[in-house]
């Protein structure tokens, strides 16, 4: 289906069944690690990303986190509009989770989690004598960057913690990394967690576009589809001049050519990189090129439906966990055939 959009036909929905899955063993080992340390855990920071507020919740975090202090923190809050922050906080204070919104290069913005641990400790300083935050989320969200923002706010030291464009760097639970001297606060990293399967495939392509999910997990040229379609969707976007081609469009190939000789991705002879300008054009909506997006929608139905078709049971269920354990094989396989290619 399509709708007029200005002189244009544009799409009105995007249909995709094919799952995208990656959950390597080392994920798998630090959800085990997490849930061992939690015992001496009095905060949970549970970082999401402000561009996909929804497809960014891991439900795997609602056992482990259950009966711990918790904070909702959706970073990246400079990539997605400042008008989602008050519906996505109504509605997680519906569900009695307190969000913040963060964006790592800004002090003010990360002080907020600061002032919570302090407050923790002024309320019950007996119980508190040192105060011991795990930060958990999906990979790629900002975890390691927010833990080197607050060390950098909190006690002026630098990074303690590894960062990376690509998801999946930290690998391993982290050792108590100091943020704060009075009180003392402390926080530990954790490797990125992903769905083990994540149900609905729209919302997979939304955690690999936001980077997410290894690349060459997903089919790339899907991811690409997806934006260019969502892109014509949003309003006040003008891809067109970001990109620097003439004319908007929704068919990827044509834009793909289009792009590929303005940004001279070209071949021997002459033909298009395709490839090549993909990553060109998914690294610009990485990168915040096209302004600022949030890909989940967020009316009040959609997101009732997705809390009731995603998180009501927060305990997988063993059809749930075989699916997963078969889904995490064929990806290993894939990974095994992929890499004796590339050898
Ligand atoms: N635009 C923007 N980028 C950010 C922000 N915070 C972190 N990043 C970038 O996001 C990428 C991932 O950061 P990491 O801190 O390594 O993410 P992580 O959650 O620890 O990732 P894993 O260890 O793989 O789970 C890096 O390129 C950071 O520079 C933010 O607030 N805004
Ligand atoms: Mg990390």
């Amino acid at each position: 289906m399509s709708v007029k959009c200005g002189q244009r036909l544009v799409r009105t929905s995007f249909s995709y069944g094919q799952s995208i899955n990656w959950f390597p063993g080392h994920m798998m080992a630090g959800l085990r690690e997490m849930r061992d340390q939690m015992r001496n855990v009095d905060l949970v920071v549970e970082t999401r990303d402000a561009r996909i507020p929804l497809s960014s919740i891991n439900k795997q975090f609602e056992q482990i986190v259950k009966g711990k202090h918790r904070v909702v923190v959706y970073n990246k809050a400079d990539l997605a509009p400042v008008s989602i922050q008050a519906t996505v906080q109504k509605e997680m204070a519906k569900r009695s989770q307190h969000a913040l919104f963060t964006d790592t290069s800004v002090d003010k913005s990360v002080k907020q989690i600061l002032e919570l641990a302090k407050t923790l400790v002024k309320d019950d300083p007996v119980r508190y004598q040192q105060l011991v935050v795990m930060i958990v989320g999906m990979p790629n969200v900002g975890k390691s960057t927010l833990i080197n923002a607050l060390r950098r706010i909190g006690v002026r030291k630098g990074k303690a913690a590894s960062t990376g464009a690509k998801p999946g760097v930290t690998r391993t639970v982290s050792g108590k990394i100091r943020v704060l001297e009075t009180p003392a606060v402390y926080l530990v990293d954790t490797p990125g967690v992903m769905v083990p399967h994540i149900p609905d495939p729209i919302a997979a392509i939304k955690v690999a576009l936001t980077g997410g999910i290894k690349d060459n997990i997903a089919d790339e040229s899907v991811l690409a589809d997806y934006l260019l379609f969502r892109l014509n969707l949003f309003d006040g976007v003008d891809y067109c001049n970001v990109l620097g081609i003439e004319e908007p469009t929704d068919d990827i190939s044509y834009l793909l050519q289009m792009l590929g000789k303005k940004i001279g991705a070209l071949r021997r002879g002459g033909e298009v990189d395709i490839d090549k300008t993909i990553h060109f054009f998914l690294r610009t909506f990485r990168q915040g090129k096209f302004g600022r997006v949030c890909l989940d929608d967020l009316d009040e139905g959609s997101v009732e439906e997705f809390f009731q078709r995603n998180l009501e049971d927060a305990s997988p269920s063993k059809n749930q966990q075989r699916k997963a354990k078969r889904a995490a094989q064929r990806q290993r396989t894939l990974e095994r055939a992929r890499s004796r290619n590339l050898d």
